[in-house]
């Protein structure tokens, strides 16, 4: 068996499962929305991170199809949690290569139409800015149609491209997140902290939310209050967690 057969007979036996991981206002306390985070139940590893499987599937029909599950799953969970009165956003992670897919809009449109009931609004795509894209003027497209279907759109661990700028030039986005790199490092690092004020800044001049990820202290949380970010994300907040947790979670954190 190779690596991509097991993959895709994981995915045939619903092997994965999404975690999500909260997203907060660390002024008012507010639940913000959570993202999406995939998980494989190995039956003989037991529980692995995307990075050891995710490269496998790059550009592959198994990763699209991947792909569309996450969708579907995080829309059906969206559904679930707002039909039980958690008012909260939920984001997917999105790779290049299945956004480029010529059939993705297409898809994404007829999935989402199979949740009338739910706001466009509440769901938001997290697009790294590093993926690999042959062809941006094509992304750009794809993106802004997504945004005409009232789909959010966010730069993932924005400020580690080499074309952060220009995207934000060309691009219409809801959010920026700023990357854990520049987080981890705003304490100690006077360039990462420049970077970092310097993200937060853009988002004001664009009319973008922008939420940090890697809050991992106290510290951190506070720090990036005083420089302007309320939303944030981290292990300070929650690790990412199995749907059926995200519940107490929210209970205890009011
Ligand atoms: O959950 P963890 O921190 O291990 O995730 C590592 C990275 O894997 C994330 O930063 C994200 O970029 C990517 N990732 C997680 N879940 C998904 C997913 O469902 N789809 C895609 N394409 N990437 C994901
Ligand atoms: O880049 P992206 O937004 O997809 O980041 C999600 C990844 O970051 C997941 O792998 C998640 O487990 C991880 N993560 C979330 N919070 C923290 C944190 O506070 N510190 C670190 N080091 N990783 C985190
Ligand atoms: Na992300």
């Amino acid at each position: 068996y190779s690596e991509l057969t097991t993959l895709q007979a994981a995915l045939a036996s619903r092997q994965f499962e999404l975690y999500y991981q909260p997203k907060v206002n660390m002024r008012t306390g507010e639940i913000l929305g959570a993202e999406a985070l995939i998980r494989w139940h190995h039956p003989e590893e037991g529980l692995k991170a995307p990075g050891s499987f995710l490269p496998a599937l790059h550009d592959t029909a198994t990763g699209i199809a991947l792909g569309r599950w996450v969708i579907t799953q995080a829309l059906s969970q969206l559904q679930t949690w707002l039909d039980q009165g958690i008012d909260l956003r939920v984001s997917v992670n999105i790779d290049g290569y299945h956004l480029q897919h010529p059939d993705f809009l297409h898809e994404l449109s007829v999935t989402l139409a199979g949740f009338p009931a739910l706001p466009p609004q509440r769901f938001e795509l997290e697009v790294l800015e590093t993926s690999t894209i042959e062809d941006i003027g094509h992304v750009y497209a794809v993106l802004d149609a997504c945004r005409r279907m009232g789909i959010r759109i966010s730069l993932d661990d924005f400020g580690t491209g080499y074309s952060s700028l220009s995207h934000l030039r060309d691009l219409s986005v809801d959010t920026l997140k700023i990357d854990r790199s520049f987080v981890k490092n705003m304490l100690t690092s006077r360039n990462d902290l420049a970077i970092l004020k310097g993200v937060i800044g853009f988002a004001g001049a664009f009319g973008c939310d922008v939420v940090a990820e890697g809050v991992e202290t106290r510290q951190h949380s506070q720090r990036l209050l005083e420089l302007g970010c309320e939303f944030g994300q981290g292990y300070y907040i929650a690790r990412p967690m199995p749907a059926d947790a995200f519940h107490a979670w929210a209970a205890a954190w009011q």
